[in-house]
């Protein structure tokens, strides 16, 4: 989910001092995704030895952590290898062990940095520790890097090549990931591997490269299956038991054309291994993007691409191209600012929040951090909500699922007005708290009130290691990744996915609600397709914008049921980042207030897909049409009940419960054009700030 660096260079001279200064460079032109420790491995003084240095919080701290050290950086290197991790943490709180490269063992045999989530870390955990193997940090990563210690120390004679290896530990591995390896086993050379996180390597050399793109050396299918046997038997310890096979020795070798100079002698050359361009692009505008499932090997000034067999319809190259882009580009790929960025990224966020929790093949869901917690919340006798702002309106936005799962009374607390009021809290209340920082003042303050009441406290959070996730008796991360964008966008849909995982896992027990259970994780198998669709009326949404919207001092947002908490929702995104006055209305409560405000002028957004509560928002639409209002409609791409005259945003249909992370979608890209067109700065919105640390 966060930074990687690595470099390489092949007959370039550089002292250490220049390779730590590359490495910790490079990290800081990832510093803008977010993170919360940073790490190196470098080569040490003989070729059996790796150094690591690591440090919590910022790049420059780390420097200054590497710059103390008693290391000689006048030391010369004419090739190497070293490798660079900035790490927002997923499994184990920001700490100098947890902290990336992790290693095999305590000679640093292998190294490894990650971004992502191995979500079968835990098992390979255990496979290996029977085995003898020991662990020091809380990361899924050590996994890795222990398991690539066990594949070399299974094959005495020691004949893997490091690609082989790589590939084996790979095929065990289960989750998301863009991982580098390096080994004291194989000194200058470095093993680079992606499984849905994005990586690329730029390379620089003085003459040109005589090609501009790399084979792909595919295993055969034979081999590839035969390495995939030995390792799958599922035998009663994960199939680790099997030796692992030999693999890709016997792979048909093609060569690296690009690599060769024109006289056949090796040329000077360097190589950096980045999870995004904007590390790269200092040092050589010459990049090749890894695709799934690649792994590519840099040794003696050639890089390799390898993969465990050949699909159908793959290309067999890649194409080194040459990057014309600015570096604020880069940072925001495609995007002019990170609120858009993330609202583009939930498609993946959401996964990243259900990833090793839910199997969609026996709907079982596992929270790893409830489990033990289970039967006391399923005994509690009313479950209290507190939050502020955006989380607030996530534990509005599914309160009603949990209710009906759980059967259980369910509040939802503003904190500061829990506070405020005191609220009576007993030992047998469980009161979870929902922050996305983990360190919003007045959530915190409202923890400590719970706690030192007796409740059993929950948090979610989207920060390990944050004060909420610490002090809380259990809880869930929510693993939405770094929201840099002040307005949260991709951390709502998120918190509301996390939170409706923890009522269906609350309710496991009610076999009557089997069914129930079973449609909502149905559609949260379908979601990050859906939110797909609903990111494509973009278009639309920004001519609604400019047209409609462009000039108006306000706007109301109408729905009810589910939907009340995406007006909500809706109508903070537009106060917050467009300074727009607006107000999420509940339809039901129309008629004793509201409609008054309701002429032809007062634009209206009405959501209105279809759950049972339809014909009273229809009742609504009615009253609302019938004194001039002309609102715009949020409404099912199926549904032809709507009057042929009004104006709609259309999205996909899914379970009510879950219909709300598909209908803030459009809401969020409305307000994001609103501040553009009102020239506002969307990332920083006059007045707020990211987190809410004072009360
Ligand atoms: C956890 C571990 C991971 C690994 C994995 C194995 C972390 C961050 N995650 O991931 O290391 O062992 O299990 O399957 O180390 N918690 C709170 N308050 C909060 C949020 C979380 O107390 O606000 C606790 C939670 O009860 C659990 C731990 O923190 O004990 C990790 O929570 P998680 O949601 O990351 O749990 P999981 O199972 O996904
Ligand atoms: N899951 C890994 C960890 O928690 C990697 C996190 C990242 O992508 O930075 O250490
Ligand atoms: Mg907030």
């Amino acid at each position: 989910m966060c930074g990687i660096f690595a470099y390489c260079n092949y007959l370039v001279e550089k002292d250490r001092k220049s390779i730590c200064d590359i490495l910790c460079s490079g990290l800081q032109r990832l510093e803008y995704r977010g993170y919360d420790s940073a790490g190196i491995g470098i080569d040490g003084d003989t070729k059996k030895e790796v150094v690591l240095f690591k440090h919590v919080g910022k790049v420059a701290a780390l420097r200054k952590h590497i710059a103390e050290s008693k290391i000689d950086m006048s030391k010369t290197f004419v090739s190497q290898v070293s490798i660079a991790h900035t790490r927002w943490a997923t499994h184990g709180v920001p700490s100098q062990v947890n902290c990336h490269p992790l290693r095999s063992d305590p000679t640093n045999e292998f190294i490894v940095v990650h971004n992502g989530i191995v979500t079968n870390s835990g098992e390979l955990r255990l496979v290996l520790q029977k085995r003898g193997y020991k662990f020091e940090s809380e990361t899924d990563t050590e996994a890795v890097a222990v398991l690539s210690k066990y594949v070399w120390d299974s094959q005495p004679e020691q004949r893997f090549t490091f690609t082989a290896l790589v590939k084996t530990v790979l095929t065990e591995l289960e989750g998301s990931f863009a991982l580098v390896f390096k080994s004291v086993h194989f000194p200058g050379e470095i093993v680079t591997a992606r499984r849905g996180s994005p990586l690329l390597i730029g390379v620089k050399t003085d003459k040109k490269l005589k090609v501009d793109f790399v084979d792909v050396e595919f295993g055969s299918a034979q081999d590839a299956e035969k390495q995939l046997d030995t390792l799958a038997p599922p035998a009663a310890e994960g199939g680790l038991l099997a030796p692992p096979s030999l693999g890709s020795q016997t792979l048909a070798r093609s060569q690296s054309r690009a690599f060769m100079s024109e006289d056949g002698m090796p040329q000077p050359i360097e190589f950096f291994i980045a999870s995004d361009a904007s590390a790269i692009i200092e040092h050589t505008k010459r990049v090749l993007y890894l695709e799934d499932d690649d792994i590519a090997h840099v040794s003696e000034g050639e890089l390799h691409i390898h993969r465990l067999r050949r699909n159908e319809g793959q290309s067999a190259v890649r194409a080194i191209e040459t990057l014309e882009i600015e570096l604020a580009e880069i940072m925001k790929g495609k995007f002019s600012h990170f609120m858009q960025k993330e609202i583009y990224e939930q498609p993946e966020s959401v996964v990243n929040t259900m990833r090793g929790r839910v199997n969609f093949d026996t709907h079982k869901i596992t929270l790893g951090g409830l489990k033990q917690y289970l039967p006391i919340i399923r005994r509690c006798r009313r479950i209290v909500f507190s939050a502020c702002g955006t989380s607030f309106h996530s534990c509005l936005a599914t309160r009603a699922i949990f209710e009906e799962l759980t059967e259980i009374p369910v509040s939802v607390e503003l904190a500061s007005d829990f506070l405020d009021r005191k609220c009576p809290i007993f030992r047998d209340d469980v009161c979870i708290f929902l922050s996305q920082s983990g360190e919003t003042a007045d959530t915190i303050l409202a923890m400590r009130y719970c706690l030192e009441r007796g409740a059993l406290c929950v948090g979610v959070v989207n920060t390990v290691g944050s004060t909420i996730s610490r002090e809380t008796h259990c809880g869930v991360h929510i693993n939405a990744g770094p929201e840099i964008g002040v307005a949260s966008t991709k951390a709502y849909t998120s918190q509301y996915v996390a939170l409706t995982l923890m009522a269906i896992q609350l309710s496991e027990d009610r076999i009557s609600l089997t069914e129930r259970r079973n449609s909502i994780i149905e559609g949260l198998h379908k979601l990050p397709s859906q939110i797909k669709q609903v990111l494509e009326s973009d278009r639309e949404i920004q001519q609604l914008a400019s047209q409609t919207f462009r000039g108006s001092r306000s706007l109301l947002i109408m729905g009810r049921g589910f939907q009340y908490a995406t007006c909500l929702e809706g109508a903070l995104k537009i106060k917050e980042i467009s300074y727009m006055h607006s107000e999420g209305i509940l339809a039901g409560e129309l008629k004793h207030g509201p409609l008054a405000l309701i002429d032809e002028n007062l634009p209206v957004i009405m959501v209105m897909t279809r759950d049972s509560l339809y014909p009273k928002v229809q009742s609504a639409l009615a009253q609302v049409t019938a004194r001039k209002g002309q609102p715009i409609i949020i409404c099912n791409d199926d549904d032809d009940s709507i009057p042929a005259n009004a104006r709609t945003i259309r999205v996909p249909r899914t379970t009510d419960c879950l219909q709300g992370i598909l209908n803030i979608i459009p809401l969020q890209l409305l307000s994001y054009h609103l501040a553009i067109l009102n020239g506002f700065d969307v990332d920083f919105p006059r007045n707020l700030a990211k987190s809410v640390t004072v009360e």
